[in-house]
């Protein structure tokens, strides 16, 4: 396999930029060998992004924890990971127009009484609607501070019974090649799953996001539904959910598989546990030129600490 996994690659230009512009220029070349016509993706400039819509009047959140200013929405949406749309930070803002998010549903289903399905239009109107500012960390070791806009991820368990086997959540992204060109590399076991235990989905800080800085989510961003949990490293906030699914074992993710020595499945965020090849300890947030020091849980280890009491957090990493 050409790209056996993207992350194989260190922290990121950030800390690294001629490993990374080493890295882009492979790619590249790559593409330009036929990928990009085979991909069917253009190159050249990106179309303008769709603009977002306004989500009108949002309830503040006493979860809104932090006091540090919101990352440039420019920064958030033109910066990231979304491997379905390429594997370089650029390739989502490039790609994701082709994204289709209407019509959008999600199946709940596995370890549940009933399974069920919901229209995104109905899901919007499951709970008011909050403003969370939460502080948000890369394993690559970039940072940034959202305000997201969702509903805790509780609020489904309003609407679907779990049985009593059900430990674990699933959640599902969206895998089609027609609008997502880089499934059809293998870059990643698609689709992209990632997974929580249930009493971490449960926690009043994760939330399932429909949108960012008072609008629609952009669709490099995971339209049109997303999850977030703020004390995790960034590739568990599953992008473009269309499957949520309860199971009984904890259940192989799309890092752990990609890396299992480097990526493990509660991925907390901690700044004693180096990444196999990089040290965790300091931050950069995107736009700032001094790092920071990463905290424990990402600075959220009052509310969500006590979810691992008496479990060695460097075996679960
Ligand atoms: N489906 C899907 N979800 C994904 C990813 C991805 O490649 N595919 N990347 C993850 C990673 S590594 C990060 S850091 C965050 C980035 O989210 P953001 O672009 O909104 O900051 O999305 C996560 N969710
Ligand atoms: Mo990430």
């Amino acid at each position: 396999m050409l790209i056996r996994h993207p992350l194989d690659i260190p922290p990121s230009e950030i800390t690294d930029p001629a490993r990374y512009a080493a890295r882009r220029k492979f790619i590249q070349t790559l593409l330009l060998a036929g990928g990009a016509g085979a991909l069917g993706v253009a190159r050249g400039n990106p179309p303008a992004a769709t603009p977002g819509a306004s989500l009108g009047k949002l309830q503040s959140s006493p979860f809104s924890l932090t006091d540090d200013k919101a990352t440039p929405f420019k920064s958030v949406t033109s910066y990231g990971n979304f491997y379905e749309f390429g594997p370089d930070k650029e390739s989502p803002a490039r790609h994701a127009h082709r994204l289709r998010t209407r019509p959008w549903s999600i199946t709940v289903d596995g370890e549940v009484k009933t399974a069920k399905t919901f229209a995104i239009e109905d899901i919007l109107n499951w709970a008011p609607l909050e403003e969370r500012i939460y502080r948000m960390r890369c394993v690559e070791g970039w940072s940034a501070v959202i305000p997201w806009v969702g509903f805790p991820f509780s609020e489904l368990l309003k609407r679907v019974e779990p049985t009593g086997n059900a430990r674990f959540v699933e959640f599902w992204s969206l895998a089609d090649p027609e609008q997502m060109p880089f499934v059809r590399l293998p870059l990643l076991d698609w689709p992209y799953v990632e997974a929580l235990r249930l009493d971490e989905a449960r926690h009043p800080l994760t939330i399932l996001a429909v949108g960012m800085y008072g609008e629609t989510m952009p669709k490099q961003n995971g339209a049109p539904l997303r999850l977030v949990i703020p004390w995790k490293y960034g590739f568990k906030g599953a992008k473009s959910i269309v499957r949520i699914r309860f199971v009984e074992k904890q259940p192989a993710t799309a890092w752990t598989k990609a890396g299992p020595d480097e990526y493990g499945f509660y991925s907390n965020v901690n700044p004693d546990v180096p990444h196999k090849r990089w040290s965790q300890s300091h931050e950069r947030r995107l736009g700032e030129f001094f790092k920071r020091k990463t905290l424990p849980f990402n600075g959220y280890a009052e509310q969500v600490a006590g979810l691992y009491a008496g479990m060695d957090l460097r075996k679960y990493f």
